[in-house]
């Protein structure tokens, strides 16, 4: 049976009816080689959007973008030497460094980001890992954040399988743990773990049934073959993520990365087609960077798949997009935020080949 398109699946009784049929009969690959995705990454661009787009609307509305917001509750003074990031203690940045914050002024943001129009709150620690009692403290703002009607996201470093289950029981959502490059590529950013590490607390994730948030930073000085590898990686993870943040790296002074080759924006653009050809249930998030780019990059992201965005003027500890420019953009293009219920049915429908 053909996969249908967005609008079919759509329609209430039609989702109600199908839900299993279009879970089982979609045709989601986990067995990507990378001669065929650097092949993708070669089509002539018209082609290669065309094709995201056309399996885009089998999965999605194509005019709607979930909003996510974030607040990092725990800035500075990271032990690891991740060579992008303003929050490692080995990089001289004038990053403030802070204490872990808290409970009432997260759930002060996380109701204004509810306001704002954001379904899902992401709280980011720069940690390599919580420790237990950090635990406790967080697990308190997961249950108050979810009180308030939203979903809630963390991305805390790496995780033990039992410090997993109980962000599990806690009711968390979605944990981030970025890839952030290929294996191949990654030694280059990143001393103090390893790429098989990153996989190690993913499998963890998945195991305890929360979803996954994973994805990468180009614009590193890698190559489009790394590109290609990284999404290779998580195309290929036993399940696919059901949220894929592609970051463009945001330049911070005092890191390693600070001067590194910005990536073509219609490299960019082939990245986040191509993202969404190898994992079409997904939601691909266009991350940071999105401040440093034109209208124009971001409507050819929306056209070539990317359907979830962070809203708010602050990222974890960079410049966001203005609020209002958001919504003038979402204006100009005829796009609108999604609500929490859709965009649940469709994060299980792409962890369900
Ligand atoms: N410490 C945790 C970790 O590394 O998983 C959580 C916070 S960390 C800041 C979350 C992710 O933000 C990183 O994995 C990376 O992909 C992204 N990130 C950090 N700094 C960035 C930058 N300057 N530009 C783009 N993405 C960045
Ligand atoms: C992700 O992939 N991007 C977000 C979120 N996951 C946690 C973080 C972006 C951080 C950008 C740099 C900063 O603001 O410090
Ligand atoms: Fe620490 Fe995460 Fe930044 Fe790496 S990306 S230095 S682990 S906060």
């Amino acid at each position: 049976m053909a996969v249908p398109a967005w609008n079919e699946v759509n329609s209430g009784v039609f989702m109600n009816l199908t839900r299993n049929s279009l879970m089982t009969t979609s045709s989601l690959r986990h067995d990507w080689q990378l001669e065929e995705i650097l092949a993708l990454f070669q089509l002539p661009f018209n082609d290669l959007v065309f094709q995201a787009q056309t399996l885009h609307r089998q999965h999605f509305n194509p005019n709607e973008v979930q909003v996510s917001s974030l607040l990092s509750i725990k800035t500075g003074a990271c032990p690891e030497d991740c060579g992008y990031c303003s929050q490692s203690a080995k990089h001289n940045t004038e990053l403030e460094k802070e204490r872990l914050l808290p409970l009432e002024e997260v759930l002060e943001k996380a109701e204004l980001a509810k306001t704002n129009g954001s379904t899902r709150f992401c709280m980011g620690a720069a940690w390599r890992n919580p420790t237990d009692k950090n635990l406790d403290r967080v697990i308190d703002m997961i249950k108050g954040v979810k009180q308030l009607g939203m979903e809630t996201c963390v991305t805390l470093g790496m995780l033990t399988e039992a410090q997993t289950q109980r962000l599990k029981q806690a009711g968390l959502d979605y944990y981030n743990h970025n890839l952030d490059t290929s294996p191949e590529f990654y030694g280059n950013v990143i001393t103090t773990r390893t790429f098989q590490d990153r996989v190690d607390t993913l499998k963890h994730v998945r195991e305890q049934g929360i979803h996954v948030c994973s994805g990468g930073i180009l614009g590193m000085g890698e190559n489009t073959r790394d590109r290609a590898s990284m999404l290779q990686q998580l195309a290929n993870l036993p399940q696919h993520p059901e949220s894929v943040p592609i970051n463009m790296l945001v330049q911070v002074e005092g890191t390693p990365l600070y001067g590194a080759d910005q990536i073509d924006p219609i490299e960019f653009v082939r990245s986040i087609a191509v993202a969404r050809i190898l994992m079409p249930a997904s939601y691909v998030r266009l991350s940071a960077g999105r401040h440093e780019m034109s209208d124009e990059t971001q409507a050819l992201c929306f056209l070539a798949g990317a359907n979830s965005i962070f809203y708010g003027e602050k990222l974890l500890t960079t410049d966001n997009c203005e609020t209002q420019d958001d919504q003038v953009l979402f204006q100009r293009l005829g796009i609108h935020a999604s609500e929490i219920e859709e965009h649940n049915f469709k994060a299980s429908a792409c962890s369900s080949s």
